[in-house]
C-alpha cells in the first residue's frame, strides 16, 4: 500500500473533505505494515473498497417553525460498511454538519464497532439543523420530517441509527414515533430508546462510563488509578456527563466542563448535584455553560477558552472533533498530565496526538475509548431481539468486560518493542483486521 498515492487520489475525488481525509490518513498510516504483510488484502482491493462508503443518502428536510415559516435543512445517512453486521451509528444534529464530518464519523464507526466484538457495521447520519433555541414542538416537527425520508433506508437488520451531538432521548423518541407510525411495527430500529419502550438501562451513561473504564485500564498498566486525580473534561453533553459521574465515583476530582462559550473551572470538584445540573444546562437548548458559575459560587467561567490550560492528571475530551490542538497538548504535557482518553470522536488533532505519544503519555483514541456507547447500543439490540430487559448490573458488567477486551486488543496490536503502547495503532489494526477478513470471506461485492 502506498498511503500518499491513495490519499492523493482521494483528495482529487473528494476535495475539501478535510475531516474525512484526516480520519482515513490516520487509519492507513497505522495499518500499512500489517496490510503489506498480507498480500491477499491488496489482491482484493480491500483499501480502495473500505475507504468509500457503500452509499451516501442525502435528502431535504422541510419543516415549519412555530411562526409558520418554512425551513429547509439537509438530512444525511452514510452507510459505510456492513461486512460484519447491519449498519450502525449515530445521528448528529448540529449546524456544522456536512458530508465530510459525517463521512469521517462513519469511517471511524466501522473500526470502533468491530472493536466492540459485537456484529455491527459502520454508519453515521444527521442534519445541519441547529437545535439551539428551538421549542419542543419545532424539534418534534423536524424529527418527524427527517424520519419521513430516512425510514425508507433503515430497519432492525439493515441499519440501526442512534444519538450523537444534538440527538438524545427526546429526539430518539420523536424519530421512533414517526418510524413506528410509518412502518406499523415496534422493532428495535433505533437505539437510545426510552426505558419504557425498548431502551436499555445504562445506555445514557454508557459512552462516558466506558471511556472512564478504558482510562482505568490504561492507568492500571502503570499502577495508577482515578483515586485522588484531578480530571479535566470538555463538553457538557451526554458523554461528558457520564464520564464525570464515573470518574467521580472512582475517586477522581473533575475540575472542568466546557461549552462553545468557554469552560468552567471548579476547584471543589464537579460532583453530586453539580453533575445533575449538567443535564439541566443541556436540556435548556441554550448551548452555554456560563450559568454554572452563577449557580455554584467558587467556580470560575473562562470565556472563549478551552479547559486544557488547567493543571490536571487526566484529560477526557468529550465535546467534538479537533477541539484539542498542539498548543493544548503542550499545556497538558507541561502541567504533568499522564493520561488523555478521548470520549468524543477525533477530538485531538494529529499534531496533538504526536505530542502526547512523543512524551510517553497514555493516549487512547475515541474509536477505542468511546466504543462503550455503541457497544451498549448493541446490547440494546440484543435485548430487543430477545424481548427481554437486563438489569443495570448485567448491562454495566457486560459494558465493563467489553471495554477491558478492547484494551487487551489495543495492547496486543499496539505494544512497541520499548514497551510503550501505541493505542492508535493497536485500535486501528485490531478494528481493521476483522472487517478486512470478513470482506475477503464474502468475495468481491
Ligand atoms: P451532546 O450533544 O450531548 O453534547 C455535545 C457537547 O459538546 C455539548 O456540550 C456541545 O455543546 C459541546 N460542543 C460542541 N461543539 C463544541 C465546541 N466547539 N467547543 C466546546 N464544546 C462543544 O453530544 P454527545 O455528548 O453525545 O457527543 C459528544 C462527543 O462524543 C461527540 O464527538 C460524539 O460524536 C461523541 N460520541 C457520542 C456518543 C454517544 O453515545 N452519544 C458515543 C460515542 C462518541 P454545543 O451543542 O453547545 O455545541
Ligand atoms: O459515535 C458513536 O459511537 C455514537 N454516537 C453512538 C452510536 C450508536 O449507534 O450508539
Amino acid at each position: 500500500m502506498n498511503v500518499d498515492k491513495i490519499m492523493s487520489s482521494l483528495e482529487k475525488k473528494h476535495p475539501g473533505e478535510v475531516e474525512y481525509l484526516q480520519a482515513v490518513r490516520e487509519v492507513l498510516e497505522s495499518i500499512e505494515e500489517v496490510y503489506n504483510e498480507n498480500p491477499q488484502f491488496e489482491a482484493a482491493g480491500i483499501i480502495e473498497r473500505i475507504v468509500e462508503p457503500d452509499r451516501v443518502i442525502i435528502f431535504k428536510v422541510p419543516w415549519a417553525d412555530d411562526e409558520g415559516n418554512v425551513n429547509v435543512n439537509l438530512g444525511y445517512r452514510i452507510q459505510f460498511n456492513n461486512a460484519i453486521g447491519p449498519y450502525k451509528g449515530g445521528l448528529r444534529f448540529h449546524p456544522s454538519v456536512n458530508l465530510s464530518i459525517l463521512k469521517f464519523l462513519g469511517f471511524e464507526q466501522i473500526f470502533k464497532n468491530s472493536l466492540t466484538t459485537l456484529p455491527m457495521g459502520g454508519a453515521k447520519g444527521g442534519s445541519d439543523f441547529n437545535p439551539k433555541g428551538k421549542s419542543n414542538a419545532e424539534i418534534m416537527r423536524f424529527c418527524q420530517s427527517f424520519m419521513l425520508e430516512l425510514w425508507k433506508h433503515i430497519g432492525p437488520e439493515i441499519d440501526v441509527p442512534a444519538g450523537d451531538i444534538g440527538v438524545g432521548g427526546r429526539e430518539i423518541g420523536f424519530l421512533y414515533g414517526m418510524y413506528k407510525r410509518l412502518k406499523g411495527d415496534h422493532t428495535g430500529v433505533l437505539t437510545g430508546k426510552g426505558i419504557n419502550w425498548g431502551g436499555s438501562l445504562i445506555r445514557p451513561e454508557a459512552t462516558g462510563f466506558g471511556c472512564v473504564y478504558f482510562a482505568s485500564e490504561m492507568l492500571a498498566t502503570r499502577g495508577e488509578s482515578f483515586a485522588g486525580k484531578r480530571v479535566a473534561i470538555s463538553g457538557f453533553g451526554n458523554v461528558a456527563w457520564g464520564a464525570a459521574l464515573k470518574a467521580t465515583e472512582l475517586g477522581g476530582k473533575v475540575v472542568t466542563i466546557s461549552g462553545p462559550d468557554g469552560y468552567i473551572y471548579d476547584p471543589e470538584g464537579i460532583s453530586g448535584k453539580k453533575i445533575e445540573y449538567m443535564l439541566e444546562l443541556r436540556a435548556s437548548n441554550e448551548d452555554i455553560v456560563s450559568p454554572y458559575a452563577k449557580e455554584f459560587p467558587g467556580s470560575e467561567f473562562h470565556q472563549g477558552k478551552r479547559p486544557w490550560e488547567v493543571k490536571v492528571d487526566i484529560a477526557l475530551p468529550c465535546a467534538t472533533q479537533n477541539e484539542l490542538d498542539e498548543n493544548d497538548a503542550k499545556n497538558l504535557v507541561n502541567n504533568g498530565c499522564i493520561c488523555v482518553c478521548e470520549g468524543a470522536n477525533m477530538p485531538s488533532t494529529p499534531g496533538a496526538i504526536e505530542i502526547f505519544q512523543n512524551n510517553g503519555l497514555l493516549f487512547a483514541p475515541g474509536k477505542a475509548a468511546n466504543a462503550g456507547g455503541v457497544a451498549t447500543s448493541g446490547l440494546e439490540m440484543s435485548q430487543n431481539s430477545m424481548k427481554l430487559s437486563w438489569s443495570k448490573n448485567e448491562v454495566d458488567s457486560r459494558l465493563h468486560e467489553i471495554m477491558k477486551n478492547i484494551h487487551i486488543q489495543c495492547v496486543k496490536n499496539g505494544k512497541r518493542q520499548d514497551g510503550y503502547v501505541d493505542y492508535v495503532k493497536g485500535a486501528n489494526i485490531a478494528g481493521f483486521l476483522k472487517v478486512a477478513n470478513a470482506m475477503l470471506d464474502m468475495g468481491l461485492i
